[in-house]
């Protein structure tokens, strides 16, 4: 991909290992559905979340407090920083329900992320598509985030590439989505 550094690992994460962590988290998960604000109106996000990790998150004029660190998510935080050579202080876990929760075109272009940032994305459950288009050239790539799916996006992609996760008319069961991040929060910056 032009200006992009993007790494797919379809198999990434162990078969067993994927299934214990999907049951797990699907169950243990204080999910959330949380309200989006779109050209002045108020609606709820398709899709469930709950945040995790050593800071806050804003988004839309809402901060969600940080849920403490579980032992599932900090062994696969480690994994992640093994498989990445980066590291993580945040995840943000989604919940797609069925095929017509999804997440629209988007950045994550947050001043709390940087310059740059690596973002690596664990998928489980239900495989979905995952797409990416350029700003200017509006070129499209695709990738099929199945079961234990690493995902790592870096270098320039946020710049020049949004990415989104459409709806789909298949019937589908539930897909459970971690972006590790590194935040830095905003006391910390100049
Ligand atoms: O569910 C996915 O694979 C993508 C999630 C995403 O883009 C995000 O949380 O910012
Ligand atoms: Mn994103």
């Amino acid at each position: 991909m032009p200006q992009a550094t993007v790494n797919w690992q379809p198999d990434w994460l162990p078969l067993a290992d994927a299934d214990n962590l999907m049951a797990a988290l699907h169950q243990h998960t204080p999910w959330q559905q949380l309200p989006i604000s779109m050209f002045g109106r108020t609606v709820m996000q398709p899709r469930l979340l709950a945040w995790y990790g050593d800071h806050a998150y804003t988004y839309s004029g809402l901060t969600l407090s940080p849920r403490p660190w579980t032992p599932e998510l900090l062994d696969l935080k480690a994994r992640v920083e093994a498989a990445t050579h980066a590291r993580f202080n945040t995840v943000l876990l989604n919940l797609y329900r069925d095929g017509s929760d999804y997440m629209g075109w988007h950045k994550d272009d947050e001043a709390e992320l940087g310059e740059q940032p690596t973002i690596a994305s664990v998928s489980l459950g239900a495989s979905r598509r995952f797409l990416f288009r350029h700003t200017q050239s509006k070129e499209k790539r695709e990738f099929l985030l199945s079961h234990g799916a690493l995902l790592v996006m870096a270098g320039q992609t946020q710049t020049y590439w949004q990415h989104a996760l459409p709806k789909t008319q298949k019937t589908v069961g539930a897909r459970i989505n971690l972006t590790f991040r590194w935040i830095t929060p905003s006391s910390a910056r100049e």
